[in-house]
C-alpha cells in the first residue's frame, strides 16, 4: 500500500526532557490539525526535527525519542547546535525570512549559512529517502526546506512530490537579488505541485521561473525536463469548529482570572471598548506601527481616552536574532511612551503581554474584544484574523486587517487598511468603534460562512486532491 510522507522543519509534537525522562505531547498548531486526517487515518509518516539537538540528547535518549515518536507515526531528523545556528537561525531566519517578507535591509547573504542550509536540506531528504518507495506521495512544507523536493525527485522519480510555502513569495525584483536564485528555484521545481496561500504569490513565483530560468510557463503549468509542474493557490483555513465551540463553551464555564479582569474593563463604562492584537514578536507583524497608529488615534480623537484599551499579546520568537531583540526593545519603549503619556489613575491604554498564553486565555481575549486590529507589514496568511472571526458567536465585533496579509484576499468584509498609513488606521478605528451592530453582523456573517466552508482540513484535502491529479499530468507529457 502506498504511503504519504509529510515533511516539515518541526514535528507536530512537543518533546521535553524532564529529569532525564522524556515527555512527548502532540502539538495543537494549525498545520497539525489540518494534516491530522491524512497523517492519522492513512498509511503515513511525518518527518521533522524533534526540537532537541544532538548535544541535548545522549545516544540513549536519542534512541528513546525515536521509539516514542514512532508510536506517533513520526521520524526525526537529527540536528546539531551548529545546524541550528547556521541553517535555522542563519539561512532560514536571517536570509529567507526577511527577503521573502521584503525586508531587504535585514537580509544577510552568508556562504556559511547557505552551505549549512544545503547540508541540512540533504539531511531531511535522506530521512525521507530512507522510507519512501515508488508510488508514494511526499508533501514538503515551508521555507526551511526549499531544496528538499529536488533532492527527493532526483533519487526517486516515481514518487509524487508536493510543496507548500507558508510565507509570501516575493516579487521578481526582490527575488532576483538572491545570490543562489537558480539553485533555489530548481530545488522547489523538484515538486509536481507547488502551492501558495494567494494568487499573487503564485504569480510572483511563475514570473521568477520565467525570467530567471527561462522556462516555458503555460498559465499555471511549467514544463520542466520531462515533467509538468503545476502551481496553484490554496489559502489555508483554520479549525473553525474548534474555535467556535470553545467560544460557546467558555461562556458557560467558570471565569478565568484574565476573563474577570477583562470584564472589569468592559463594565467600567457603557462605552468601554477592547481592541485586540495577537502575534509572534516579529518585525513583519507591524507591532511598532500599530502602537504609533494607536497613539495617533488617541491624540486625534481624545474623546476615546479612558474608554478604549489596546490588548497586545506578543509571543516571544527567535529572540537570539539581533533584529528581534531590537524590535522587542522598540516595542517596550513605545508601549512605555504611550502608557506614560496617556494613563490616568483608573486607566492604562495598552495592556501588553510578552509571553504565550494557554489556549483558553486566547479564547477569552478573542471573545472579549470588540475589535481585532491586525496590522502586519507583510504576512503570508495570518490565522489570528480568521480565529477572531470564528469566535464571534454573536456575530458582533469588527476586524481591522492589513491589506499586506494574505488573509485580506479572502476577507473583503473586514476593514482593510494600509499598515503604514496612521491617518487611515486612526480613522478606521473610529469607524469600527462607531459601527452599528447591524453592519457588524452583516460583515461577520459573510466572513464566518466563508471560513466555515474552507477549513484547514478542507485546505489539506484540496491540496492532496490536486497533487494526485498531477500524476496524470506527468503521464501526458511523457507520452508526447
Ligand atoms: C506562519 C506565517 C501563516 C499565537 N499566540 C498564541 C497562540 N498563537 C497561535 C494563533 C495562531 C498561530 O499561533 C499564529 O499563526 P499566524 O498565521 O498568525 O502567524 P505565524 O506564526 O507567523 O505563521 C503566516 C501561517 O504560517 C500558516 O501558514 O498564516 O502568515 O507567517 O494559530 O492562535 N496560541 C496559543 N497561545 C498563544 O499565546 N495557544
Amino acid at each position: 500500500m502506498n504511503k504519504t510522507i509529510i515533511v516539515s522543519n518541526r514535528l507536530p509534537l512537543q518533546i521535553k526532557i524532564d529529569n532525564n525522562q522524556l515527555q512527548v505531547k502532540p502539538s495543537v498548531g494549525g498545520l497539525a490539525t489540518g494534516l491530522k486526517t491524512i497523517h492519522q487515518e492513512g498509511n503515513s509518516l511525518w518527518i521533522g526535527w524533534s526540537g532537541l539537538t544532538e548535544e541535548e540528547l545522549n545516544s540513549d535518549l536519542s534512541k528513546q525519542v525515536k521509539a516514542l515518536i514512532k508510536k506517533e507515526k513520526c521520524d526525526t531528523v537529527s540536528l546539531t547546535q551548529n545546524d541550528l545556528e547556521n541553517f535555522y537561525y542563519g539561512f532560514s531566519n536571517r536570509t529567507l525570512w526577511p527577503l521573502f517578507h521584503y525586508f531587504m535591509e535585514y537580509t544577510e547573504f552568508e556562504n556559511t549559512y547557505w552551505d549549512s542550509y544545503k547540508a541540512v536540506n540533504q539531511k531531511f531528504a535522506d530521512a525521507v529517502l530512507e522510507h519512501v518507495e515508488d508510488g508514494d506521495t511526499v508533501w514538503v512544507h515551508d521555507y526551511q526546506l526549499l531544496l528538499v523536493p529536488k533532492l527527493i525527485k532526483d533519487k526517486k522519480p516515481n514518487t509524487t512530490v508536493g510543496f507548500f510555502l507558508h510565507i509570501p513569495y516575493p516579487s521578481y525584483e526582490i527575488f532576483r537579488t538572491f545570490p543562489w536564485r537558480e539553485e533555489l528555484l530548481h530545488g522547489i521545481l523538484g515538486a509536481d505541485l507547488i502551492g501558495f496561500h494567494t494568487y499573487d504569490y503564485q504569480r510572483h513565483f511563475l514570473s521568477s521561473v520565467k525570467r530567471i530560468l527561462r522556462l516555458d510557463v503555460n498559465f499555471n503549468e511549467i514544463t520542466y525536463d520531462d515533467r509538468v509542474v503545476k502551481v496553484d493557490s490554496f489559502p489555508m483555513g483554520i479549525d473553525y469548529n474548534k474555535f467556535h465551540q470553545s467560544a460557546l463553551k467558555q461562556k458557560k464555564e467558570e471565569k478565568s482570572e484574565l476573563q474577570k479582569r477583562l470584564d472589569d474593563h468592559i463594565q467600567s463604562s457603557k462605552d468601554a471598548r477592547m481592541i485586540l492584537s495577537i502575534d509572534r514578536m516579529d518585525y513583519t507583524k507591524g507591532i511598532p506601527n500599530r502602537i504609533r497608529a494607536f497613539e495617533y488615534f488617541l491624540n486625534k480623537y481624545p474623546e476615546y481616552k479612558e474608554k478604549v484599551r489596546l490588548i497586545m499579546l506578543a509571543v516571544p520568537s527567535r529572540s537570539n536574532v539581533p533584529q528581534y531583540q531590537l524590535l522587542k526593545r522598540e516595542t517596550d519603549e513605545l508601549v512605555g511612551r504611550v502608557n506614560g503619556q496617556f494613563s490616568t489613575v483608573s486607566w492604562t491604554p495598552i495592556w501588553y503581554f510578552y509571553r504565550s498564553m494557554p489556549f483558553e486565555n486566547l479564547i477569552d481575549l478573542y471573545t472579549s474584544s470588540h475589535i481585532a486590529m491586525i496590522t502586519p507589514v507583510r504576512d503570508g496568511m495570518n490565522l489570528v484574523a480568521k480565529e477572531y472571526v470564528a469566535t464571534r458567536t454573536e456575530q458582533d465585533g469588527v476586524l481591522i486587517l492589513s491589506e499586506m496579509a494574505g488573509a485580506s484576499k479572502e476577507m473583503n468584509e473586514a476593514m482593510l487598511i494600509n499598515p503604514n498609513n496612521f491617518e487611515q488606521i486612526a480613522d478606521t478605528l473610529k469607524q469600527a468603534l462607531e459601527m452599528p451592530l447591524k453592519e457588524q453582523r452583516s460583515r461577520m456573517e459573510i466572513l464566518q460562512k466563508r471560513l466555515k466552508r474552507y477549513t484547514v482540513e478542507k485546505w489539506a484535502e484540496e491540496f492532496m486532491k490536486s497533487l494526485f491529479a498531477t500524476k496524470n499530468l506527468g503521464a501526458v507529457i511523457i507520452a508526447k
